[in-house]
This record gives C-alpha cells, structure tokens and sequence, in this order.
C-alpha cells in the first residue's frame, strides 16, 4: 500500500513551523535586549516528498527505518553575520530544554571536499500531537551569511550537473568557498568595529536602547531596512 505521506510529514511540518517561531523569537529577544544577535535569519522546509524518496534510494533507506535513518526531513537553517556567532548559537541549542542534541558535524573547522561549510545540529525534537508526544529528528544548519551564498550558489549549480560538475566549475567553486571562508575571516578580524556601529544604527528599534552618542545627519538616519528580516 502506498505510504499516507500527509499524516507521516505532519509532525515534521509542526515542528519546523515551531522552531522557525522559536529561533526567530531569541532573534527577538536579543534585539530587545539591545545586544548583538547571533542570529540574523532563520529558514525551514520539510524535504519535499520526491526528494525523500530520491535519498531512500540513494542511501539504500528501508521505509520502516525512514524516520530513524533520515536526518533531514524537517530542516532549519540558522543565518549569522560571522563566524563566532555560529559557535554561540551552537551554545545556546546545547542549553535548551526543549530540544535534545543527538549529533553534531563542524564542516567549517572540516569542510567538505566540494567546499561546502556549515555547521550541522541533529536535535530530537517531541511534539505534541493530537495522538499524543512523538519525537521527531530535525537537523539545523548554522551558518553565515557567505557560508549560505557559496551553498545555495553550489546548490542549484549541481540541479544543472546532477552532483558531475565539470572540472572547471569545480575548482572555481573550491575557489569561490575559499573566498567565502576569507571574507568571513577578514570581517571577523573588525568584528568589534562592525558590531560597534551596528549596535549605534539599530537605536530606537529596541525598547531599551539608548540613543546614540553621535549626531546623525538625516541622510545618516537608519531606515527600516532591517524590518523585513525579522520574519
Ligand atoms: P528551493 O528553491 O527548492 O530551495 P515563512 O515562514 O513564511 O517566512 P517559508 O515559506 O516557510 O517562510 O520559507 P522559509 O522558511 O523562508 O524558507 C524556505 C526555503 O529555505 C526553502 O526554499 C529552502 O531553500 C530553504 N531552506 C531552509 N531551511 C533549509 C534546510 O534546513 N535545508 C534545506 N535544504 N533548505 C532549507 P524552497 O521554497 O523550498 O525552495
Ligand atoms: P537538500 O534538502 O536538497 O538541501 P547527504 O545528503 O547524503 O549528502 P548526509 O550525510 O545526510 O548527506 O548529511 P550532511 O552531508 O551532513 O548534510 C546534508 C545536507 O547538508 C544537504 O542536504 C545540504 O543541505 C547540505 N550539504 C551538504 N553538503 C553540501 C554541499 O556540498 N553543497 C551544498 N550546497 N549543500 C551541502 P540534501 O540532502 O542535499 O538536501
């Protein structure tokens, strides 16, 4: 008999809409409270169905052990602005209660050979259904926000070549993580400088900030730029 998708994904659609509202609410939290945010955006998707099917296939998953042997069916990404602040998010998701930490890969200190970096969380994650508490695994990928161009770029690069990239696009894509990893090195090298400024340009968004010590021309106003990020 063919598998009622609907019903299997629905934990999984319930907890990546949960933990979408819950890591953007301490993205929330730590704007309020005027200090830097380690996080500066947060995405989800449960793995479309073709795509389960594809990987059960590929890693030899027999459908009784799918819930057990696929890590990524319900997916969250984790966007920081540098490099330090991927550790502190990996921090707080260490401290939660809410989640258990099952598994941990660092493929920034160990990228992979295509070049891709990031850092992968397996948590086991309970929610509550209507049939009672059913513990599900989600995998959240933290990363900045240049780790997060290289791979979405990479991504749909390897739709084109299904994963056989010629041997030009590969290196240049070697090439292009490395630039990526440079450019998250040199801004964390001012980081202090930038977050600095950063913390004089977002007065007035928290309830509790200060004004800032310097005067701001009008054209130096910030605007509203950052708000749709928040969501
Ligand atoms: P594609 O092009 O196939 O990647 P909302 O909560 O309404 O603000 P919504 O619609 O739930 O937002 O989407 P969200 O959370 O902004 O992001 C969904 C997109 O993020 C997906 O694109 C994925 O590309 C990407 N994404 C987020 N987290 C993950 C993850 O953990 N793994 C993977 N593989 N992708 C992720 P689409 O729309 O599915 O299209
Ligand atoms: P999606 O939803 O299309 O992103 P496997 O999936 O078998 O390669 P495994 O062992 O299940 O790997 O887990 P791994 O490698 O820790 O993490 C898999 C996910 O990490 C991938 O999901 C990608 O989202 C991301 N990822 C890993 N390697 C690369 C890479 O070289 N380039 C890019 N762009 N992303 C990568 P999926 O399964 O591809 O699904």
């Amino acid at each position: 008999m063919d598998k009622d998708w609907n019903t299997f994904l629905r934990p999984y659609v319930q907890a990546v809409d949960e933990l979408k509202i819950k890591f953007r609410g301490m993205r929330k939290e730590f704007q309020e409270s005027g200090a830097h945010t380690p996080i500066e955006f947060v995405t989800g998707r449960v793995k479309p169905v073709f795509s389960i099917q594809e990987k059960m296939q590929r890693r030899f998953i027999e459908p009784d052990l799918l819930e057990a042997d696929m890590q990524d069916i319900a997916g969250i990404r984790i966007m920081c602005q540098f490099v330090e602040d991927i550790y502190q998010v990996v921090e707080l998701l260490r401290k939660r209660k809410d989640m258990h930490i099952v598994e941990e890969r660092d493929y920034i200190t160990n990228k992979k050979p295509s070049g891709y970096r990031s850092y992968h969380v397996i948590i086991e994650y309970p929610v509550q259904m209507t049939t009672g508490e059913k513990k599900i695994l989600a995998e959240i990928q933290v990363r900045t926000l240049s780790m997060n161009f290289w791979a979405t770029i990479e991504h749909s690069l390897n739709y084109k070549y299904q994963g056989e990239f010629p041997a030009e696009i590969k290196a240049r894509l070697q090439r292009a993580a490395e630039a990526a990893f440079q450019l998250d090195q040199e801004m964390s090298a001012i980081r202090e400088e930038i977050q600095e400024a950063q913390q004089l340009f977002s007065y007035g968004k928290a309830p509790n900030s200060h004004k800032p010590k310097i005067d701001l021309g009008k054209e130096d106003q910030p605007d509203a730029q950052d708000e749709d990020r928040d969501s």
